[in-house]
């Protein structure tokens, strides 16, 4: 009955689909024996490449530079330190739906700077919507188009339960794709910086040797995350592909990181219970096609109406199982709330 989908999971051969566990075909031992997942690597990049270069061609020399060798670029002083603070303000202020991930012991919470939302945030909705901004995203994501956007507080050690995930050393996916943070508090030792290996989103023989006895491996037996597509690399990993060490971003409020988290990174360990507040965007999409997509507000304003039914869906899904979604909403009305008491911890998907 299953052979029935055959099809659609060929077809997802040329997306972004990634799960090992969910599509039979990209998690075929066999199959990847033969280099199926280095082939899907390699045409990947390829392609990617050639649509940052068609969107670069305005970026600072520098900032492009950092962001092919290193993988990742950081502007201090983003912006006049009215503006951040103004964009700190409504960030303590808005009252919208929060949404919360519990992972391991932490807590993500995260509002959606759609329109309705972003219009009561002017500071905010400028930034989002500047040239600077929008040209430097779109460069690092290949994609001709606003990436998703986010108001996040990270809370570390809010709640019982194992380590958090993301503080294992990863790549988010098999293709280059963009994540950013713009901070709203200093990152140190003590709240988890945003951690990150110098490099490790290069496709060198050594990384597809690895990504290829990977991709067989976690075909009989990968940890969850790695089956999902995110494989995770431990220390002997690193040595085996020559790897130095990941570099902890302990920058201060007001820096912008934009990083290809194809790349090996990590939630860095946070010393105590703490909170780091950031606006969070990313940016992903099929790389398989060649073509950056056209700037279309309207597009981009469907893509956060899409998210908001998809995270409606989701809520139905898992109160018929009488769950709540691994998004589900919470009572605060900012990020910075903490709504007490905690219900006991349920693991994300
Ligand atoms: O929050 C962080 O510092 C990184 C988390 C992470 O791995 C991700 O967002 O992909
Ligand atoms: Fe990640």
């Amino acid at each position: 009955m299953k052979l029935l989908l055959l099809p659609l999971w060929i077809a997802q051969l040329f997306t972004q689909a990634k799960s090992f566990k969910n599509n039979p075909v990209i998690g075929n031992a066999l199959l990847n024996r033969c280099g199926l997942h280095v082939l899907r690597i390699v045409l990947a990049q390829a392609i990617m490449r050639l649509r940052f270069e068609l969107l670069g061609f305005k970026i600072d020399k520098k900032l492009k530079q950092d962001f092919y060798k290193k993988g990742f670029m950081v502007i201090e002083q983003a912006l006049p330190d009215d503006h951040f603070t103004a964009i700190k303000n409504e960030v303590a202020q808005v009252q919208a739906e929060v949404r919360e991930c519990k992972q391991g012991d932490t807590l993500t919470h995260r509002i959606l700077l759609d329109e309705p939302t972003s219009t009561g945030m002017p500071a905010t909705a400028t930034m989002l919507s500047s040239e600077h901004y929008l040209s430097l995203h779109k460069f690092a994501s290949g994609k001709n188009n606003r990436p998703v956007s986010y108001i996040q507080t990270i809370k570390n050690h809010f709640i019982d339960g194992p380590s958090d995930p993301q503080k294992n050393l990863h790549s988010d996916t098999f293709h280059p794709t963009m994540k950013s943070w713009y901070f709203l508090d200093d990152c140190n030792a003590d709240n988890g910086p945003f951690t990150y290996l110098p490099g490790s989103q290069r496709l060198t023989l050594a990384r597809l040797k690895w990504e290829y006895q990977k991709s067989i491996r976690i075909c009989e037996n990968g940890d969850k995350y790695s089956s999902n597509g995110s494989f995770r690399a431990t220390a002997t990993d690193l040595a085996s592909m020559g790897m130095g060490e990941p570099v902890s971003l302990s920058v201060p409020a007001n820096t912008l990181v934009i990083a290809n988290t194809h790349g090996f990174h990590r939630r860095g360990d946070a010393a105590k219970r703490s909170m780091r507040t950031e606006i969070w965007s990313i940016s992903r999409s099929n790389p398989y096609n060649p073509l950056p997509g056209i700037d279309l507000p309207t597009l981009a304003k469907l893509q956060n109406k899409a998210l908001v039914w998809y995270r409606m869906y989701c809520d139905r899904k898992a109160a018929k199982r009488g769950a709540e979604s691994s998004w589900h909403i919470v009572e605060a009305r900012n990020t910075l709330d903490d709504p007490q008491p905690q219900p006991a911890r349920k693991e994300a998907a």
